[in-house]
């Protein structure tokens, strides 16, 4: 399989705002340089740098207005003199006001962030765009034939949402390669989102359309980040209804029922008959994962690869989050070492 990966990536290194106290970010250059590594030793296949893309592939699944936040936002930051990195600080829930951009950078970063886990530094906006251009490579390969390809992101995606950041993500990277998909002359794109975490971006971005299916198997919100979405109604609305599909499963999730989530959620995307799946490739579904709490195993991912391989769909894993830095690089690449046993 082929992995498109850009240096890029490093220039993205920040805090995150942690039980109390602002950190240094889970989320870190290390990770993606281990999965690079065990691409490499493992022998999975070729590896290519990214194409530069169309800011406009962006803005297929982000506001206009969001996106040139992100563009600039390091240099309003810093014309207030500050040097560190930015995070926001008030965000407008319930009542306040949410039908003006403020012109102000801190109120900026709150009404363009879910929370204070997604920092702006100097290298962020070319490590986040660097990251949907990986992104787009590698779907660009599967949309002309590839049966599969790895686009080894880094920042990850998919809690960033048509118009905010957040949970370590900016711009939405599988949904930004669905949207390619359909500009590209697709019908109908299904998105396996296997991340811990629910994938809340992508399915705001989706959430009223009929034209991309949406299946996220996840840590129940009700004790697990990010809380406020991934309940099992939620399951689309207006033309989307019944193309959005949560499956929260409970703390301390194995493999077999893990597995049972898995199968519904596959029978579904098989049934919608879609030209290609993007698979939200998060492993911090193991064991060993510092911030999250399933126990799958090494082997495990290994299954899963092999599971979605029989769905018989062309695929694009777009990888998401994974913080065991010892250990992402074998259960990522397990994974893909699974889905082409399993073809
Ligand atoms: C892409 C991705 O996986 N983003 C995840 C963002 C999670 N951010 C907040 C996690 C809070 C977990 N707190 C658990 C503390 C364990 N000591
Ligand atoms: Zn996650």
């Amino acid at each position: 399989m082929l992995t498109v990966f850009s240096d890029n990536h490093r220039l993205h290194h920040g805090c995150e705002l942690k039980d109390g106290a602002v950190t240094p970010s889970f989320e870190n250059p290390q990770r993606a340089d281990t999965v690079l590594a065990r691409v490499r030793s493992a022998g999975l296949g070729d590896v290519i740098g990214a194409q530069a893309f169309d800011r406009a592939c962006y803005v297929a699944a982000h506001s206009e207005r969001y996106v040139a936040f992100l563009e600039n936002a390091w240099a309003e930051w810093t014309a207030t003199g500050k040097t560190h990195d930015a995070l926001p600080l008030v965000w407008p829930v319930r009542d306040l006001a949410i039908d003006r951009e403020p012109g102000f950078i801190d109120g900026k970063l709150g009404f363009y962030a879910m929370d204070a886990g997604a920092p702006i530094t100097a290298g962020t906006w070319q490590a986040v765009r660097s990251s949907a251009d990986v992104a787009l490579t590698a779907m660009q390969r599967v949309i002309d034939g590839a049966p599969s390809a790895f686009a080894l992101c880094r920042p990850p995606g998919h809690h960033a949402a048509r118009e905010y950041m957040g949970g370590y993500c900016y711009l939405n990277n599988a949904a930004i390669a669905a949207e390619r998909c359909l500009s590209q002359g697709a019908e109908r794109v299904a998105v396996l989102d296997v991340d811990f975490h629910h994938g809340n971006g992508t399915q705001n971005i989706f959430y009223d359309r009929p034209d991309v299916f949406f299946a996220s198997i996840h840590g129940d919100p009700h004790v697990s980040y990010p809380y406020f979405s991934g309940f099992e109604h939620e399951r689309g609305a207006g033309a989307g209804e019944g193309f959005t599909l949560n499956y929260p499963l409970a703390r301390g999730t194995v493999w077999t029922g893990y597995r049972q989530a898995l199968s519904d959620a596959l029978g579904r995307i098989v049934a919608y008959k879609p030209d290609f799946l993007v698979v939200s490739l998060g492993v911090d579904t193991f064991e060993g994962d510092p911030i999250s709490h399933f126990k799958l195993t090494s082997d495990d991912f290994l299954r899963l690869g092999a599971d979605i391989a029989g769905a018989g769909i062309a695929t694009l894993f777009v990888m998401e989050g994974g913080y065991m830095v010892d250990e992402i690089g074998i259960n990522a690449v397990n994974t893909l070492q699974g889905f082409e046993g399993g073809r």
